[in-house]
């Protein structure tokens, strides 16, 4: 970047003066960070009026990607980092007297997404970017992102996240590029003079779609992307009629419910809503984005539809836009005229599908009758696909076999007719992909062993990855040059180079710098800890950190069962042998989640006993800490010790947070699952702990019959542990307030096998005591980890979409 401190100096300055509107003497720690938003967005602008010009000439293919979430935090240093201006900025905004870090507190974090699979699409947009991939990512612009998280006396409250309500320095809106899309109404069957059918759908409602442009900045800036975003309004058009025929006040009762489609994200992760909303929400941005796409290659080929699928890939992340692929049906057949064989034919060719999931309740499913209502021309179009696949595919494949029929069926028969959404994605889609290798083979065996018979080619794997621009460079500086000091600088863009670091693993001298740099990004997160929960922890204890949604599969609870029991072996024996520990969790429960919400005030509870016990001497200490979103996963991953990735075998897909801990040098104490297997195989099985039943256990010991009690009263020690949650130890005058948490392990069957795993988690960690003790071995395991993730970027899951997928070319934007 040939751009001098002085002259990134006066662009913050003059917009200062020109864009915020006020002046050096007036100006709040806000009106600076908008200022210096605007000196950076002179330079990506730029970019991305070259990149979208170089894409149209050279007519490039290109993948989009629909997404109900992005989970993209904060722009500021991310696009800094990935311009080259870190130093200038950095430089620039010292000489005028200001404090950088101060001034990027101020960036609310764009949090339009829950956790795993928004915060992965964010990262495929960096990597698509970085690998200048012709590519959009497609979502909706909520008005509020996931909720804010208060706690209040250790129980989560909820308000609203408003991260644009000043507005908000990254997007553009691009009134030129609005859609209207239809909604409700009914259809029509007409028949032309040759007697030919032609269905038209009259709509009950139109709602406008207004896109939002969010520049994606790759690394090394040469490609800038966007982040394609809709918001719902009332369209002009119909709320004429309306306003003429004198109903002012009907009008706006309109606007009102055309806005609340983008208004909110719904808050459940790895759980199925079923809502009207919801529905709505994921057909509205999905026919906005076909609309889009189809718009945009009409520029290029008008009505010549024979390259539409050379140009155009669409991946579907997960289920939640597969009502994009009978919308695409809709135009090709119903507006273009094309048959339907032609029409289906493009669209198995178009999309992808990637599977995040196996909970059952994740499983999308809607109503008919519902579909009905909102959709109907979808409905048809469903039913079409579905009687042809039936007749012409499954009958070959499994004669008069009426169980199999029943089961590939987009329609679940029973006393509520439902459309399966996956199941219309693997009939609609070329590949199916799931997310680590395990799940993936899951995927085939357990959720779709059927259609896997059908096309054994359909199904592969795209193991996750993560951006190590803001998950190492970005977020934990100090290692990141500690790493540029001893290896080729360009390692964020070919992770694999980490491997160098290995033969430093042993270097004592090397030893002590990463460790220096572990405790200082601790000392700093003690900070933070201080700020948000006023506990106090001492920067020499071994930092145990699990971050992740709240939810039974991920077990939090089987953590805090082992807290307890730690307690307790202290009480016991105040000379009982251990570092010292500081246990930090972060965690959001979705807000009709009851378990989840009762595990966050036991979490708080048992906190506060202990943290204010002085007989364990600080040896032990718990937080929770307030809202956990990317911000604060940028100050807690570098700061950890171990990794908590404790979820029962099968459960999680795959886990990105597992690979942002690892590659910040923190050790895993994990179970067999999602891609810690991965995790364990790069690192090497003695550089990470494993514990518990693998997925082939699980499933032996839940066909014999799993019986919790048998735990219970099989270890003194559990029992013991259980049992304190029905007395008032931690809950002072309320015995049983914590009561819910025994009972969902014993009395309501511990679906996710807690007991069963909790004698070899306590062991695991006493393995980590002992490890811990010795600070070269630890120090060693904890170099190997950040030198043995570089499988696990982004760009390596990138090409492998592109490989095995995708098939682009990328485009090299001067
Ligand atoms: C993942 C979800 C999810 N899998 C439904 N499924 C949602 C399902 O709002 N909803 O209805 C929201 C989210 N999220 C996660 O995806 C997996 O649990 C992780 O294991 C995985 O790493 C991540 C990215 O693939």
């Amino acid at each position: 970047m040939n751009l001098d401190v002085a002259s990134f100096k006066q662009s913050i300055i003059k917009h200062l003066h020109v864009t915020v509107g006020t002046d050096e003497n007036k100006a709040s720690d806000k009106a600076w960070w908008n200022a210096i938003c605007a000196a950076v967005n002179e330079l990506v602008y730029e970019r991305v009026t070259r990149t979208q010009k170089t894409h149209f000439q050279k007519d490039t293919r290109a993948v989009h990607y629909l997404s109900l979430e992005f989970l993209m935090g904060r722009f500021l240093k991310n696009n800094l980092t990935n311009i080259g201006l870190t130093d200038i900025a950095q430089k620039a905004v010292a000489e005028l007297g200001l404090d950088f870090n101060q001034i990027c507190e101020e960036e609310p974090d764009m949090a339009l997404g829950n956790g795993g699979l928004g915060r992965l699409a964010a990262c495929f947009v960096d990597s698509l970017a970085t690998l200048d991939y012709p590519a959009i990512g497609y979502g909706i612009h909520y008005e509020h992102g996931l909720f804010t998280q208060d706690i209040q006396h250790g129980r989560q409250v909820e308000r609203p996240d408003s991260w644009r309500e000043y507005g908000n320095a990254w997007e553009i809106c691009r009134p030129e590029s609005i859609q209207e899309i239809p909604l409700y109404g009914y259809v029509e069957t007409q028949y032309d003079e040759s007697g030919k059918i032609h269905k038209e759908w009259h709509p009950g409602r139109i709602i406008k779609g207004v896109p939002w442009d969010i520049p994606v900045v790759g690394y090394g800036a040469n490609t800038v992307n966007i982040l394609r975003l809709w918001e719902s309004r009332a369209s002009d058009f119909f709320n004429w009629d309306v306003f003429n025929a004198g109903g002012y006040l009907d009008a706006q009762v309109e606007n009102v419910q055309a806005e609340t489609i983008s208004k909110v994200l719904y808050p459940n992760d790895n759980t199925d809503a079923g809502k009207e909303l919801r529905l709505i929400q994921q057909y509205f941005f999905c026919a906005c984005s076909i609309k889009d796409i189809i718009r945009r290659y009409k520029r290029a080929h008008e009505n010549d539809w024979s390259h539409f699928v050379d140009q155009v890939v669409i991946q579907l992340n997960d289920t939640h836009p597969a009502i994009a692929i009978p919308e695409l049906m809709r135009i090709l057949v119903d507006r273009v005229g094309l048959d339907w064989s032609e029409a289906w034919s493009m669209c198995q060719n178009i999309f992808a599908y990637t599977n995040h999931t196996l909970l059952p309740e994740a499983l999308e499913k809607w109503s008919v009758r519902l579909f009905e209502k909102v959709l109907p021309r979808h409905l048809e179009i469903i039913y079409e696909i579905n009687s042809r696949f039936l007749e012409d595919i499954v009958s070959q494949h499994f004669a008069d076999n009426d169980e199999v029929k029943r089961k590939l069926s987009i329609i679940e028969e029973g006393h509520e007719k439902m459309v399966r959404m996956g199941n219309l994605s693997v009939i609609g889609s070329f590949k199916v992909n799931g997310v680590a290798q395990i799940h993936s083979k899951l995927v085939k065996s357990d959720l779709f062993p059927e259609f896997d018979q059908i096309w054994p080619d359909k199904f592969t794997n795209v193991t996750n990855g993560v951006t190590p621009r803001r998950w190492l460079k970005s977020c934990n500086p100090k290692l990141a040059k500690l790493i540029s000091a001893h290896i080729d600088a360009d390692w964020p863009v070919h992770l694999d180079k980490l491997k160098s670091l290995v033969p430093l693993a042993d270097d004592p001298q090397f030893q002590q710098d990463f460790m220096q740099i572990k405790l200082e990004n601790k000392v700093e997160l003690a900070h933070v800890i201080k700020t948000l929960t006023d506990v106090e922890v001492d920067p020499n204890a071994l930092f145990d950190i699990q971050i992740k949604r709240l939810h039974e599969y991920k077990r939090q609870q089987l953590n805090l069962i082992h807290i307890m029991a730690l307690y307790r072996r202290l009480l016991q024996n105040p000379d009982y042998d251990m570092p010292k520990r500081v246990f930090i969790f972060g965690a959001k429960a979705a807000p009709g989640y009851y378990l989840a919400k009762e595990i966050i005030y036991a979490i708080n509870k048992v906190a506060d006993r202990i943290n204010t016990d002085e007989r364990i001497k600080d040896k032990l200490k718990v937080v929770f800490l307030p809202n956990y979103r990317v911000s604060l996963a940028e100050k807690m991953i570098p700061a950890a010790d171990v990794s908590e990735q404790i979820s029962l075998a099968g459960k999680e897909a795959s886990g990105t947070g597992n690979m942002k801990l690892a590659l910040n040098g923190a050790i895993t104490v994990g179970t067999l699952d999602g891609a810690n297997i991965e995790i364990a195989e790069e690192a090497g099985e003695d550089n990470v702990v494993i514990f518990g039943l693998d997925v082939d256990e699980v499933k032996a010991l839940q066909a014999q019959g799993y019986n919790p009690w048998d735990y219970y009263y099989g270890n003194e020690e559990l029992k013991a542990v259980l049992d304190w949650f029905d007395t008032d130890y931690f809950t002072p005058g309320k015995p049983g307030e914590l009561s819910e948490i025994k009972r969902s392990l014993l009395d309501y069957g511990d679906s996710y096998l807690t007991l069963a795993d909790y004698q070899s988690y306590s062991d695991a960690h006493q393995k980590v005591d002992k490890l811990y003790q010795d600070k070269s071995v630890w120090a060693k395991m904890a170099i190997i980890n950040t030198a043995t993730m570089g499988k696990f970027n982004s760009d390596r899951s990138i090409r492998d979409y592109v490989n095995k997928i995708w098939k682009l070319d990328d485009c090299n934007v001067k």
